[in-house]
């Protein structure tokens, strides 16, 4: 008796030990960074006049009004990781995204050109060394059957405050050539996301 008892609490012990065990990461594996919520918004067309929504179509064919686009992002040792969720986006399709300098606006040129960490002195920048994915942030993505997909991107250095202030989804993947960098075609859409 006194044996099955023991046997019995072991068994217990054993299994709520197991279960507890269960939820944490093994310690050799990279600590996932913790990418913190910066704006989500289900967009819409421009605002003739006033005021302008967080989150705009500026191609409602290619975005239709009321996708939801949400970015995130987190800092850690020098470290950026930014995350773009994107969902009721066409199916099966390519689409080019990156964070620019300044806030969503009425027209798509309004968001201004890509943050650049190391700023390029010649305007449009389209060489590939300031033009790339470690200077800027690239959240290039491909849409699932159905249109949704995440971007994301992980640089070496972290935002000057106040100087990146959107991120915009473009008609395709951003191009690599030179006197082509960073370009990705129009500018379909844009979510207003203070980094
Ligand atoms: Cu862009």
């Amino acid at each position: 008796m006194r044996t099955t008892v023991a046997a019995l609490v072991g068994a217990v012990l054993l299994t709520g030990g197991l279960a507890a065990c269960s939820g944490e990461a093994p310690p050799s594996a990279p600590k996932a960074p913790e990418i913190k919520p910066v704006a989500e918004t289900a967009v819409d067309a421009p605002a003739a006049s006033g005021d302008q929504p967080k989150g705009i179509t500026y191609d409602v064919k290619r975005i239709p009004v009321g996708a939801k686009l949400s970015t995130g992002a987190s800092v850690s040792d020098g470290r950026t990781t930014v995350e773009l969720k994107v969902s009721g986006l066409l199916p099966d399709t390519k689409y080019g995204s990156h964070v620019h300098t300044k806030p969503c606006g009425a027209k798509p040129a309004d968001s201004g050109p890509h943050y650049q960490h190391e700023k390029d002195p010649v305007t449009p920048s389209v060489d590939p060394k300031y033009a790339n994915a470690q200077n800027e942030i690239w959240l290039d993505f491909t849409t699932d059957a159905q249109g949704a997909a995440t971007g994301t991107a992980t640089v070496g250095w972290e935002f000057r405050k106040g100087e990146a202030n959107a991120v915009i989804v473009h008609a395709a993947h951003t191009s690599t050539e030179h006197g082509k960098a960073g370009t990705a075609g129009d500018r379909l859409a844009c979510l207003t996301a203070q980094f």
